[in-house]
């Protein structure tokens, strides 16, 4: 085979889900990855971790063959046995689980180390069929879609390619230059064109905040009151549009009643920011119609996070920006692709009544919390795939402890040696995107992909959906996903959606899935029954922890206080060059991070006797970690950053960042509150 460009798609969990070409050198060996030009959301833009992905997919420490532990737990002595007798020894303990204690014992875990449909998804059709414990996904947007879905009632929001008909970009609550690059490069592109201007809220100077023309560094978990605040302003100085109110929202009058007495010397005292930077933010967001809301991640992970993302999700609909091209607001396009996603995920073969356990909560249910286990059985045997949840979840000091527990069976299905596969019985080599088939729908634009492998899978490494046909061929378990091929399972699932066939996707480079302007901005309804944007939520709708949540937007104090003990507030954002604890591994990112670090302001530091460079350790009830010290002036005093997730083999004691943060489930729906954790912080040489 000679040097040829390939086009293919990332399938990292990334927002940007961009479209690339592949410089394939030779049948086994790529070269440079470059972000697709004629993809108009990717643009010929792809970010530095993956231009560079030769260093991961070619890395010297990839898995090449199965392993069988034969050391204690942990302790990395494994040895190299044929593929067979690795899914023979699975197979068996699967089955010796489910004898003694019921098929639930066994719990199949995955997050999205690919996004892509076949190769993640496979194993919700896997535990479904065999009854298996199912898993509900919280870990990462399930606060998130909530809040959003409150008062939208559809998981879809703006093309993103309308940033360029827009006046005012607001980038509220994720870090979009780290994670989702092309976010930014959209976003520049409308303030060179038309001097848009760029909002940032986030509670440190980060990338994004430093490249936008205003930073408002709110206090952690605050959004709430800021966007109510806001709405206050934008009610009382003139700025709501009060036809698009009356046609397009449930309650307006009751809204600006409630909002009286939320005014921005209210909001400053709860966000820590100046009355007056709020009031001028909501006159120029008042003031602009075209205006573009970019919602973040990370606003959301707190135990207020559904709250503060439907208060935040209600500005565009008080300025009537959704009638206006450029304007509205966008989470996430999940919903956009209309999928029948029967095939892939086996939703024809549950089993009604099969307990749902909440993944962030694994390190609960690997200890034996009650609840946890939802009164179901000790779960004794798992699989994962696309995940490092020994790193990624939070209570970490509780998931270490679960994943060694000597009658816990341990299968990982893994790309590297990860924390996770270090405590395995059994380790499966992976493939990467670049050896096996799949197809991609992105949640940051409207693109529909379909990919064909670009280069020979490494050494013996197989693809999740091999791994689950050969489990489920020796389970006796049933169901025609396990009988095709990954691109057969994909171009059936393309036909019972009435969309193309794979091929011809492929060939075109995807589909653009997206909406016309009357429907992407909603003008002929939200979502909900009656068309209605929701002001005042359904939340007992939403899911099953809606008791704390107030019946319109508001500042919810639930998220854990600051306290005489606990003077800090955590948040854990995602690092630049790392993706999750993806790219730990090359040598490139790791070089660029150097080590996990706490930026704490300058003024703190002094109090705490901490210096630049020096050790400080962070604590609370969970545990505590030592980290180095970045003095660092952009963000609040009694606010310390942590960008992450370092293994935790990079911390001193091995103990990760995660140790700190906790497993509660954030109302109405649950999900992981990353950013929202309360430490104490002392020189880390002190005695306590
Ligand atoms: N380089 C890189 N890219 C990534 C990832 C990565 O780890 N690294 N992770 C990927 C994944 S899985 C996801 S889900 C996306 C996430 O993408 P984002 O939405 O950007 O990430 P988050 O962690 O959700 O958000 C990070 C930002 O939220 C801010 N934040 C925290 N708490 C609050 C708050 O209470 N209010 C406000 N306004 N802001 C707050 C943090 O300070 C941080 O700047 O990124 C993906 N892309
Ligand atoms: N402190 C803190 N913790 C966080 C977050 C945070 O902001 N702060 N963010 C959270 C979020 S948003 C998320 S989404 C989670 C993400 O957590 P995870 O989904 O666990 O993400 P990664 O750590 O990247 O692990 C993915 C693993 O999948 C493997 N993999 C990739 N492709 C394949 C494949 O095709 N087959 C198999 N078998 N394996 C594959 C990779 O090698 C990698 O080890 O982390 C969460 N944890
Ligand atoms: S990680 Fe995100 S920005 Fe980078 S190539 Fe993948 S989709 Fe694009
Ligand atoms: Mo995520």
């Amino acid at each position: 085979m000679t040097r040829s460009l390939v086009r293919s798609a990332c399938p990292h969990d990334c927002p940007s889900t961009c479209a690339l070409d592949i410089e394939r050198l030779d049948a086994g060996t790529i070269g440079r990855i470059h972000g697709a030009a004629d993809n108009p959301y990717t643009a010929g833009v792809v970010c530095a971790k993956v231009a560079r992905y030769a260093e991961r997919v070619h890395n010297p420490d990839r898995l090449t063959r199965p392993l069988r532990r034969i050391g204690p737990k942990g302790s990395g002595r494994f040895e190299a046995i044929g593929w067979d007798e690795a899914l023979d020894i699975v197979a068996a303990a699967f089955r010796e689980a489910t004898a003694e204690h019921g098929a639930e014992a066994v719990w199949p875990y995955n997050y999205a180390g690919t996004m892509g449909l076949i190769q993640r998804d496979g194993i919700k059709r896997f535990r479904h069929v065999m009854g298996y414990s199912r898993m509900k996904e919280t870990i990462c947007s399930a606060i998130g879609r909530a809040g959003w879905m409150a008062g939208v009632g559809a998981y879809r929001g703006l093309d993103p390619r309308e940033m360029h008909e827009a006046d005012l970009i607001v980038l509220w609550g994720g870090n979009m230059a780290a994670t989702q690059v092309h976010v930014m490069t959209h976003a520049t592109a409308a303030r060179k064109a038309r001097g848009a201007k760029i909002v940032s809220v986030d509670p440190y100077a980060n990338a994004t905040a430093r490249a936008a023309d205003i930073h408002l560094a709110l206090r952690p978990g605050t959004d709430g009151a800021l966007a109510c605040a806001v709405m206050h302003v934008l009610f009382r100085d003139g700025f709501a549009d009060r036809d698009y109110l009356e046609t397009y929202s449930d309650c307006p009058e009751r809204l600006e009643r409630h909002l009286r007495t939320r005014t921005p010397e209210w909001a400053a005292a709860i966000t820590g920011l100046d009355a007056n930077a709020i009031t001028d933010f909501a006159r120029l967001y008042g003031s602009v119609k075209n205006s573009f809301l970019r919602l973040g991640y990370g606003f959301t992970r707190s135990r207020n996070g559904a709250v503060n993302m439907h208060a935040v999700s209600c500005l565009p609909v008080i300025t009537g920006a959704w009638r206006h091209r450029g304007g509205g607001a966008l989470f996430s396009n999940g919903g956009l692709y209309e999928l029948d996603r029967t095939l892939i995920e086996g939703l024809d073969a549950r089993t009604p009544g099969v307990r749902d356990l909440d993944m962030s909560q694994i390190g609960r249910v690997l200890t034996g919390d009650s609840g946890a286990l939802a009164g179901g059985p000790s779960v004794t045997a798992m699989l994962t795939q696309n995940t490092n949840p020994a790193v990624v979840a939070p209570e970490s000091a509780l998931v270490r402890r679960g994943l060694a527990r000597e009658d816990l069976f341990l299968c990982v299905h893994e790309q590297f040696m990860t924390e996770t596969a270090m405590m395995a019985d059994i380790v499966l080599p992976a493939t990467t995107f670049l050896e096996h088939d799949d197809m991609y729908v992105g949640g940051g634009h409207t693109f529909l992909q379909v990919t064909r492998r670009v280069i020979e899978p490494l050494g013996e490494c197989r693809s999740n959906h091999e791994v689950l046909q050969g489990l489920a061929g020796r389970l006796g378990g049933e169901h025609r996903g396990f009988e095709l091929s990954a691109w057969e399972v994909m171009d059936e699932t393309l036909r019972a959606s009435g969309l193309p066939r794979a091929d011809e996707i492929a060939a075109n480079g995807g589909i653009d899935c997206t909406k016309p302007f009357d429907e992407a901005h909603y003008l002929g309804g939200f979502g909900w029954p009656g068309g209605r944007f929701r002001f005042a939520p359904d939340w007992a709708a939403l899911g099953p922890e809606a008791g704390a949540l107030p019946p319109l937007p508001d500042h919810v104090a639930v998220t854990e206080a600051a306290d005489d003990e606990h003077p800090f507030r955590l948040v854990t954002a995602p690092a630049h060059d790392f993706l999750n604890t993806s790219f730990t591994e090359t040598p490139t990112s790791r070089r660029k991070l150097v080590a996990p670090t706490a930026l704490i302001h300058p003024d703190d530091c002094g109090a705490l006797g901490l210096d630049d460079g020096g050790r400080v350790r962070l604590g609370n009830r969970r545990g505590s970690v030592v980290v180095r010290v970045r003095p660092f002036a952009g963000l609040q005093r009694g606010v310390i950053v942590v960008e992450s997730i370092w293994p935790n083999a990079d911390f001193e004691e091995g103990q990760g960042i995660n140790t700190l943060t906790a497993a509660d489930p954030a109302p109405p729906a649950g999900g992981a509150v990353f950013h929202d954790t309360a430490v104490w912080a002392r020189h880390a040489d002190a005695v306590a």
